[in-house]
């Protein structure tokens, strides 16, 4: 369908009364724009079934669903906020792929994020991270709401990035195969518990799409942990409450196995990744130093004369290594629920905002300058996903020291 854009044209059925009218075009201009029933040109499509806008990006470039789940307060919206930010980095730069909003009006939210973590680069104040990126709520800005008769449906909105191979990557010629339109979602943490996805409200069904999922596992939150790490680390995070958070991961198995039409006995064959968020606070019970980014110059077999970036996948499946060990030693259950559902599953530790978080002391939270926040390893998940998903469009040195 298309969305009219006479401003006369007012009243949707799906959508309510101030939302633009949809229709099924009948008179076109000669560049192929649909023409409105007061004869205006029109430029944006939508679903023929929920009449919400659909970017044109979605139907040029395939779609690559990736889902980001775990409990209330793991750090998901940081997560997602450290990705994005270190993304537009690090996939043009050592990558060469562009890495760009494909809606700036879908992704606005997570601009806001990134802006208020990131960009505040004069901003020299100790800010509580509770203000700089509030709790993702169940119900509101992220969410559009849809009558289906007397069923009214809330989906969450997505994010919306193109990746697409630069002229001067080393794969350019397949550029066309390679490029996505990748699509990613903020949850609330209580819309993973069980019981909470409903046809009123399927707010977590892009899990069995998702070519990669990330678990995000807040270590911080686990009473185990808690005693291990004692007292004086946890003054970094004082108001820290415990959570069990095995049962987050079994809804999602679950429902993903519902959604997906996967049987009991059958291992999910796309990447699970454990991501450990707050390696901030807990980083010293690896009992090694924290390792650099893992991507290094690699030469070409076929062109000894010509060098380019690679990812390390070696390099992250020995942190793997560490911190699942580390992950046995405090929460078990985790490690068994993950290996059970997945054929691989690899463990990644992450700050999303960097080792200086200090304590706010008016308000005893934990705080940053934003001007000093720096990630650690926010991209390696995703990099890692699409070196798995992709082959060709992130170059890697695997196990076996090859490239692909
Ligand atoms: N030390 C440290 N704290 C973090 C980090 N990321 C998040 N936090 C803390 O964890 C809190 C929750 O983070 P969010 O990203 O909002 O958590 P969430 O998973 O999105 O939570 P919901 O929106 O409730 O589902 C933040 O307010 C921070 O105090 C990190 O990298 N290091
Ligand atoms: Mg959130």
């Amino acid at each position: 369908m298309w969305v009219s854009e006479h401003s006369d044209l007012l009243g949707d059925h799906r959508l309510g009364p101030e939302q633009s009218q949809r229709f099924l075009p009948t008179r076109f201009t000669v560049n192929g724009e649909a023409i409105d029933a007061k004869g205006f040109p029109c430029h944006q499509i939508a679903c023929p079934n929920c009449h919400l806008t659909i970017p044109r990006s979605l139907l040029e470039l395939e779609p690559l669903f990736l889902s980001i789940f775990g409990a209330p307060a793991s750090g998901k919206s940081y997560f997602l906020a450290a990705l994005t930010w270190e993304l537009r980095k690090t996939l043009p730069l050592i990558f060469r792929t562009s890495f760009a909003d494909a809606d700036p009006v879908l992704n606005q939210q997570l601009n806001e994020y990134e802006e208020s973590v990131f960009s505040g680069t004069s901003n020299d104040q100790l800010v509580p991270l509770a203000n700089l990126i509030r709790k993702t709520e169940e119900q509101g800005d992220l969410y559009d709401t849809v009558s289906f008769g007397n069923q009214t449906v809330s989906y969450p909105r997505p994010f919306l990035f193109t990746l697409q191979p630069q002229p001067d990557h080393r794969n350019s010629h397949n550029a066309a195969k390679l490029a996505r339109t990748v699509c990613l979602y903020d949850n609330a943490g209580e819309s993973f518990q069980p019981g909470k996805d409903s046809a009123a409200a399927p707010v977590t069904r892009h899990m069995a799409q998702s070519r990669v999922l990330f678990f995000v596992f807040d270590p911080t939150q686990d009473a185990r942990f808690q005693r291990l790490i004692g007292q004086q680390a946890l003054s970094v995070t004082p108001s820290i409450k415990t959570m069990r958070q095995e049962p987050i991961l079994q809804e999602a198995i679950a429902r993903i196995r519902r959604f997906a039409g996967l049987k009991q006995s059958e291992r999910h064959k796309r990447p699970l990744i454990v991501i450990l968020t707050k390696f901030d606070t807990w980083w010293r019970l690896l009992e090694t130093d924290p390792c650099p980014d893992p991507w290094e110059k690699a030469r070409s077999s076929s062109n000894p004369n010509e060098t380019f970036q690679a990812f390390d996948a070696n390099a992250v499946e020995r942190q793997s290594q560490l911190a699942r060990m580390f992950m046995l030693k405090t929460s078990p259950e985790i490690v068994t629920a993950a290996e059970n559902f997945a054929e691989d599953v690899t463990y990644v530790p992450v700050t999303a905002v960097g080792w200086n978080v200090s304590i706010d002391s008016k308000s005893g939270l934990p705080a940053i300058k934003p001007s000093e926040a720096a990630p650690y390893w926010a991209t390696v998940p995703f990099l890692y996903g699409l070196s798995r998903s992709i082959p060709g469009l992130i170059p890697t040195i695997s196990r076996r020291k090859s490239e692909s």
